[in-house]
């Protein structure tokens, strides 16, 4: 389904940026590792990379998707706002057994809504929960509750998953690219494309906000 290194001139049909967001150790990294590489990697040793191309064919779509791994509380409130400003999508992670992690969702999610406030109709939101393989008994917050908030409430898809099964993380991004191209209504097929590639900003705005931390005040 995917392929890592994309070819961005096969994308004939169109290319989006998802932002996987949620608090530290809920598996964002190993989402997108699993997704891209087929397996979950240590997270130590591939720290350094937050940004994956890849392409997804879905039927005679070709779909490119830059996806962002966010860390888990991002250090500044304005590359917080930049990420989302430039996401198409976002898949927000919480892990079964971290309560205070399913907040942190509503946190961001929050944050997504005001940030992307002219667009609000078209944000794509899945909140995932991850971590299932550990059978945690009673829940909190119980699984009733949070599908009830996600899809009922808020109107999203909500998603169960380990990330040691592929096939549930495939299933994830299928869900993200089926509601792209929905709310895209046509793009796809009109050959629509999004040039722009917001993470070179990012990176270079998170490498000018820690030297200005790292900068004693004078
Ligand atoms: N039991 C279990 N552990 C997981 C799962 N996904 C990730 N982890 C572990 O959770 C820890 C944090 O994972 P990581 O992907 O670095 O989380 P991140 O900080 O959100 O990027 C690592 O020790 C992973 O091996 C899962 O589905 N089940
Ligand atoms: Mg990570």
């Amino acid at each position: 389904m995917a392929s890592a290194s994309a070819d961005k001139d096969q994308c004939n049909n169109m290319t989006f940026n998802l932002i996987v967001m949620g608090a530290t150790s809920v598996g964002k990294t190993s989402l997108i590792s699993q997704f891209v590489h087929g397996k979950t990697k240590s997270p130590s040793a591939d720290s350094t990379k937050d940004f994956y191309s890849c392409k997804i064919t879905d039927g005679d779509l070709n779909v490119c998707v830059d996806i962002l791994d966010t860390h888990g509380d991002l250090e500044f409130p304005q590359m917080m706002k930049l990420a989302i400003q430039t996401g198409d999508a976002f898949v927000l992670v919480y892990a079964v057994d971290d309560k205070t992690s399913f907040e942190r969702v509503n946190c961001i999610r929050d944050m997504v809504l005001k940030w992307k406030s002219k667009e609000k109709k078209n944000t794509i939101i899945i909140v995932v929960c991850n971590k299932m393989d550990l059978n945690v008994p009673d829940r909190s917050p119980p699984k009733e509750v949070v599908e009830a908030v996600v899809e009922m409430d808020w109107g999203h898809s909500y998603m169960e998953i380990t990330t040691r099964d592929k096939e549930a993380v495939d299933k994830v991004f299928k869900e993200v690219i089926q509601r792209h191209i929905w709310s895209c209504g046509g793009g796809a097929a009109s050959g629509q494309r999004k040039m722009t590639s917001p993470v070179e900003m990012i990176h270079k705005l998170r490498r000018r906000l820690t030297l200005k931390k790292l900068k004693p005040a004078s």
